[in-house]
């Protein structure tokens, strides 16, 4: 998979920039008749087509352009769910219909109202009429597309992921170092930082090994608390973990410079063994070129280097183990 983002979708205009284009389109419409008011007649319908067809069209090109939720991977469902809630995706796709089935039937009544008068100033009033009523329906949605529009700007930021190749999810308490050990062993550039929270979103990095193409997963940091409690940036590491993860390395910082007590890692450590089994979980301890710990883990350094190629060989063959033959 080449491409940038998982979601191809079209920016989502405001209610007022869409009736701008309608409206702004339908005023360069000019059709002469053979008489005054076949001209007025026709231009007039012609403007309300061009009007609805673009509000049409472009509430149609939304509804087309997000995925069928419901068929997504567990994965992005999830990653939706949290980024604007699914509930109120559909919603708001459902807003769009409503809108644009509304909008066509309010150009086709305009239209036989025209159709069937001799006079200018009832052709004209039916066009006011029908532009009036359009613009409260499209300002009757303007809040779902305010909805589209978060959706769509969160879902170009989703990692896009490959779920053939095999897959370590690097999960631990906030600033022990995982983005260092992610930015060090694959492609991804994740940020690191001395302060906890420095990583938000899920980022995927590949690394190959003997021709296999390996995904590396770094996290939001997670804090000693139960699911019910954590916050939605936590929860984009509980999703990744719980749909992604062939091997989730928990990662230690015994030097504590993390901020976070090792009594405090220990208990999340239980909980993501106990809320993910059974997934293996790998631990490691990080920051040895700073630590003295006398653990039996094995110890690696994110920043200089140190144990890091042998984790990685140790990693590849329990994963060897893990894929079907
Ligand atoms: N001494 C030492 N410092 C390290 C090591 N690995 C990471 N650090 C430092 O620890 C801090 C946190 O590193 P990050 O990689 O941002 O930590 P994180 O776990 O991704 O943090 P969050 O994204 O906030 O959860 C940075 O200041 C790193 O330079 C290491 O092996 N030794
Ligand atoms: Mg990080």
């Amino acid at each position: 998979m080449t491409a940038e983002s998982m979601f191809d979708i079209p920016t989502v205009l405001t209610a007022d920039e869409i009736l701008d284009k309608a409206f702004k389109k339908a005023s360069k419409v000019e059709i002469s008749g053979r008489t005054r008011t076949e001209t007025v007649r026709e231009t007039n319908i012609a403007k309300i087509k061009s009007a609805s067809d673009v509000i049409v069209s472009t509430m149609g090109k939304y509804v087309k352009a997000f995925p069928s939720i419901e068929r997504e991977s567990l994965f992005y469902y999830e990653l939706i769910d949290l980024a604007v809630g699914t509930d109120k995706l559909k919603h708001s796709l459902g807003a769009m219909d409503w809108c644009r089935g509304n909008v066509a039937k309010v150009a086709k009544s305009a239209t036989r109202t025209m159709a069937s008068t001799k006079l200018i100033s009832e052709i004209d009033s039916a066009r006011r009429g029908a532009y009036g009523r359009m613009s409260s329906l499209v300002k009757q949605v303007s809040k779902e597309l305010d909805v589209l529009s978060d959706a769509r700007n969160a879902m170009r930021k989703f990692p896009v992921i490959n779920p053939e190749q095999p897959t370590i999810v690097v999960a631990g308490a906030p600033n022990v170092g995982k983005s260092q050990l992610v930015a060090r062993i694959s492609t991804a550039k994740p940020r690191v930082a001395v302060y906890p929270f420095t990583t938000q979103e899920i980022s995927v990095g590949i690394f190959e090994k003997k021709y296999i193409k390996y995904q590396v997963i770094d996290t939001p940091g997670l804090l000693d608390r139960e699911l019910d409690d954590r916050n939605p940036i936590e929860l984009r590491a509980i999703v990744a973990l719980r749909h992604l993860a062939d091997i989730i390395l928990f990662m230690f910082d015994p030097t504590e410079t993390c901020g976070y007590p090792m009594s405090q890692q220990e208990r999340i450590l239980e909980t993501i063994k106990r809320e993910f089994s059974p997934v293996p979980v790998v631990e490691i301890e990080n920051k040895a070129d700073m630590s003295k710990s006398q653990s039996g883990r094995v110890k690696i350094s994110a920043e200089t280097g140190a144990g890091v190629q042998k984790l990685v060989d140790s990693l590849v063959e329990k994963l060897k183990d893990q894929q079907p033959l």
